[in-house]
């Protein structure tokens, strides 16, 4: 059995940078992914309009000054082909590819006590032996495919935004149907009706989305990032969502503070909106944090959609209520409510009429038979714990992490969970990772466990876990600065707490507190020659 000071799990963004981190620290590592190449959610989601809904500029490493001079992003939110052309080229800069076993999946991972080692299984039925165990495998990275009756007899092709094939899927002449209107059906329904004989979107709930407002980045743009990146990643890793504010206006210090929406006059919310779009929202003290303020601009999305689509019918149904703003994920398009003014695309609402079961020739909902050459699942993934869960993962006196977390994934800073040791997790649930610019909160983890690593060898530690009473007042309080936000309203139903995966319990995952208000804890911790942690030493130590 082969022996490596490290394995890492998973290949996208956070296995790469890991992999750079440690192998500079002179250590062994195997890094094991299930693609065959790097680039993790930028090699699975291919899918037409795939992109960054952040700007590019800012979702990039930041640890190689070279790389962040010499990369240049076409776009202000670059394509999915664009993110994942960086990926490869990271990887071929820093040779990472040497030390990547690809086309493999770790199957399990359990932890022999005496040794004090990791055996890390593949389905390639190859064991390997660690000291410490990596999961770099992804929030977003367990593709949901809903168990609909007759699901495998469908005749045409299927494909889940997640799954996308590398071949480019032709779509000309065809008809198609995508189930899901998240993030990735709004980014792909306005490109596939371009091509489509024709579209059907099955909607079961309806989205607040803001336009993205993207375009091609501009030199001079461009230029001001890089003359002055140093200060942008500083405000960036120091800021509430990993986004620096470096190209805002800044703020007028004479401006009145933020007031109530419910103390404007309804003509003063609809100057706002017009003048600043969406995020007009934003610039209230309110509409983030009270039901009822949340419902008076949820009024006001209801009629925008209205201006912007045709029919009235098809209006009415794409129209969010029962649940407030702020709640999932913000999802933001490029012309996703102009696509349902087509005549070749059609808009079925699963709430009046579900699907009962696919058939051979398309699906058939409680009211109505539909028949198309593909369909797509816009469905999500089993976010945050989904691929953990995959893999048996046994630590202590054989516990598994699927029993630990069966209640909701409990873990101290969401790096680490007790009764595991030497196992970190990059991104793990009760840290920031999804509710920032996820590169930032990636290079913080990867960071950390490095120097923490560095820390164990200097000082001969054998194992390092986090103590119960730790993890436990971390976990109060991830659920206390997500009280009272719009994530955990009783109307929310998100993925951000479990409730897109049927059986799944409701537990409100990432930590919501801030990216930099947790990197100040995590430093702190350091400081405090990490509080919160036991610390065992070598046995001959
Ligand atoms: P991933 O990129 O998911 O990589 C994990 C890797 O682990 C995968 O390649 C997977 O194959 C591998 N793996 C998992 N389990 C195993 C196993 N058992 N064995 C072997 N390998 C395994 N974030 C933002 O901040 N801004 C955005 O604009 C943004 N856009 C997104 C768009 C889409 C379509 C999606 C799905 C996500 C988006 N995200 C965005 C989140 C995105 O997931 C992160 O930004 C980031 O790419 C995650 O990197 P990662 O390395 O942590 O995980
Ligand atoms: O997934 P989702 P996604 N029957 O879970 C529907 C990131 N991302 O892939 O809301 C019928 O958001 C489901 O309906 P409902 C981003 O973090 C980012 O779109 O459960 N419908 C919903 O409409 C994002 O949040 C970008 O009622 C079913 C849709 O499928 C995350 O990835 C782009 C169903 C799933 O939406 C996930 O986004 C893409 C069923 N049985 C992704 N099951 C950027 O632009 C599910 N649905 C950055």
């Amino acid at each position: 059995m082969k022996e490596f000071d490290v394995v890492v799990v998973g290949a996208g963004f956070a296995g790469m940078y890991m992999l750079y981190r440690l192998r500079r620290m002179g250590l062994s590592v195997l890094v094991i992914e299930t693609a065959d190449d790097v680039g993790g959610t930028w090699y699975w989601n291919r899918y037409p309009g795939a992109r960054c809904d952040v700007p590019t500029m800012e979702y990039s490493y930041s640890f190689s000054e070279e790389l962040e001079q010499q990369w240049r992003w076409p776009e202000v939110m670059s394509a999915q082909p664009e993110i994942l052309e960086y990926a490869n080229h990271v990887a071929d800069r820093f040779d990472l590819r040497r030390d990547i076993q690809f086309c493999t999946r770790v199957t399990s991972a359990v932890f022999d006590e005496n040794a004090s080692r990791w055996e890390v299984v593949t389905d390639r039925d190859k064991h390997y032996r660690c000291r410490f165990c990596i999961m770099a495998t992804g929030c977003l990275s367990a593709p949901n495919v809903p168990d609909f009756d007759g699901k495998d007899e469908f005749e045409g092709s299927s494909y889940h935004t997640g799954l996308w094939p590398k071949d480019a899927v032709d779509f000309n002449g065809k008809q198609v149907a995508i189930i899901g209107t998240g993030s990735s059906g709004v980014q792909a329904i306005p490109v596939i009706a371009e091509e489509a004989l024709h579209l059907t979107v099955f909607q079961r709930t309806p989205v607040y989305t803001f336009p993205a407002n993207n375009h091609p980045l501009n030199t001079k743009t461009e230029s001001r990032y890089k003359e002055n990146y140093l200060q942008v990643r500083h405000m960036q890793r120091y800021s509430p969502v990993g986004m620096s504010t470096f190209m805002l206006p800044k703020p007028n210090p004479d401006a009145p503070p933020p007031s109530s929406i419910l103390d404007t006059s309804e003509e003063e919310r609809r100057e706002a909106l017009h003048d600043i779009g969406f995020s007009a929202f934003r610039t209230y003290s309110d509409v983030y944090t009270n039901i009822e303020a949340n419902e008076v601009a949820c009024n006001l999305y209801r009629d925008t959609v209205e201006q912007l689509v045709n029919d009235p019918d098809v209006a009415e149904k794409l129209k969010p209520r029962g649940y407030p703003i702020g709640c999932k994920r913000q999802v933001f398009d490029t012309d996703y409510y102009e696509a349902f003014n087509r005549d070749n695309v059609t808009l079925v609402d699963l709430t009046a009429n579900p699907i009962e079961c696919i058939t051979p020739l398309g699906l058939r909902t409680r009211q109505d038979e539909y028949k198309f050459d593909i369909l797509i699942y816009a469905t999500g993934f089993d976010a945050m714990t989904g691929a953990l869960n995959k893999i048996d993962i046994r630590g202590k006196q054989g516990q598994t992490l699927v029993n630990k977390w069966a209640d909701g994934p409990v873990a101290y800073l969401g790096l680490q969970v007790h009764g595991f040791p030497n196992l970190f997790t990059i991104t793990g649930p009760g840290s920031p990772s999804v509710l920032s610019n996820v590169l930032v909160s990636i290079e913080q983890h990867v960071e950390w466990i490095s120097d923490c690593i560095e820390y164990l060898g200097k000082h001969q530690i054998r194992e390092i876990e986090p103590t119960t009473d730790a993890e436990e007042t971390w976990v109060e309080h991830v659920n206390q600065v997500a009280k009272g936000t719009m994530f955990t309203a009783p109307t929310c139903n998100s993925w951000y707490l479990g409730a897109n995966i049927p059986g799944k319990t409701r537990v409100f995952m990432p930590y919501v507190g801030g990216v930099g208000r947790y990197r100040k804890k995590c430093e702190e911790v350091v400081t405090s020659n990490y509080e919160g942690f036991t610390l065992s030493p070598e046995v001959n130590g």
